[in-house]
């Protein structure tokens, strides 16, 4: 926990979101502000700023829980794929200071970027 982490004050249930999944070390949740219907943020619970902060057994659990639900989240949404990925650091476009991967729902023909067209 960090004061002042949004994402931590969701793991803590002070601030509300949509839980997707939830495991002891992992939270799933819908973003606030989607880009794409279906728009979910992995996170691990315990605080990590970047990617780097995370050991490995936390990586591997964050990234089990991708895995695991990206999947599903496609179904429900009736998606064609997503596309996941991480902002690692401001210059990045992190903005919020707590790891979080998005996994978002892409649609054949819906006209958005693929990642490897960021900041491109
Ligand atoms: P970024 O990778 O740090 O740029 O993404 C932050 C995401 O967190 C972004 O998609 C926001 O919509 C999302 N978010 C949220 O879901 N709930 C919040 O209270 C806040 C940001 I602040």
């Amino acid at each position: 926990m960090s004061d002042d982490c949004i994402f931590c004050s969701i793991v803590d249930g002070e601030i509300p979101a949509r839980t997707v999944h939830e495991t002891d070390d992992v939270l799933a949740f819908l973003d606030a502000n989607p880009l794409a219907p279906g728009h979910t943020l992995v996170i691990p619970k315990a605080h990590a700023a970047r990617v780097g902060d995370l050991d490995a057994d936390l990586a591997s659990a964050v990234f089990d829980t991708v895995a695991a639900i990206t999947p599903e989240i496609e179904a429900a949404v009736d998606a064609d794929g997503a596309n996941v990925g991480l902002n690692d650091g401001e210059a990045a476009g992190q903005e919020v200071p707590h790891v979080h991967i998005h996994a978002v729902p892409r649609f054949d023909g819906d006209g958005g970027a693929p990642i490897h067209a960021v900041g491109g």
